[in-house]
């Protein structure tokens, strides 16, 4: 039986990689760091800190303070790249899943690890369709870790094994089934060999195929 869904949201409901990608391309190329799209693909699903600590890694002359500067930097250079989104920019069909999902009387949990993540909900006009946003900042550790995962399924007041967990990224297909969730990938099921299942995009999820199970 399924009586929740938990969502990713940056390349599930809305293609913000690139926008990252622009702006830890800026931020590497303005210490001196190399940076690619490879690079970037590893850091999908990863928080900023981390994400930071992958690009830096080990060079010598970043310290913590230096670190938290250089995140913020680029908190405010993704900002730039996401101001002009719109509910234009929800993958096709994204909406149609939630209002389906919601209709068939389940609850709607958002699991991402963006802290901007309440912000895009806002501009991408899908804010009142979720019943809760769990907080990546109040959890003790990002994905790979369930915690989120776990977050989100606490606040609809929904059992894990009842969850359905759909995700873009290879870590956080990893979270969604240290939590004792369904997996659904969206993308490329070699990147994503772990899911349950995967598909190429939200716009194939059909609820139908969870609701017969
Ligand atoms: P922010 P998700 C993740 O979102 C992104 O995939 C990842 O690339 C990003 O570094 C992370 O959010 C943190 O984002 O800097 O906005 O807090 O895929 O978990 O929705
Ligand atoms: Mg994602």
């Amino acid at each position: 039986m399924l009586a929740a869904i938990i969502f990713d949201l940056d390349g599930v409901l809305t293609d913000t990689a690139e926008a990252h990608f622009r702006a830890w391309k800026r931020l590497a190329d303005s210490i001196g760091v190399p940076f690619d799209h490879a690079a970037n693909e590893q850091l999908k699903g990863i928080d900023r800190m981390g994400s930071l600590d992958r690009i830096i890694g080990d060079r010598p002359g970043f310290n913590a303070n230096e670190r938290a500067r250089l995140a913020a930097v680029k908190n405010g250079w993704y900002l730039e790249e996401i101001a002009g989104f719109t509910p234009a920019d929800l993958f096709p069909g994204a909406r149609a899943v939630l209002e389906e999902a919601r209709g068939a009387g389940l609850k709607i949990a958002l699991a991402s690890a963006s802290r901007n993540a309440p912000l895009l909900l806002e501009r991408l006009g899908i804010a009142t369709l979720f019943d809760a946003v769990a907080d990546p900042a109040a959890v003790a550790a990002g994905k790979p870790a369930p915690d989120i995962f776990l977050a989100a399924a606490r606040a609809v007041d929904v059992a894990p094994a009842l969850c359905l967990g759909v995700e873009d990224a290879e870590a956080g297909i990893t979270a969604i089934r240290a939590a004792g969730m369904a997996s659904l990938g969206i993308g490329s099921p070699a990147v994503l060999a772990n899911a349950d299942r995967v598909i190429a995009a939200i716009g194939a999820f059909r609820l139908g195929e969870y609701r017969s199970a």
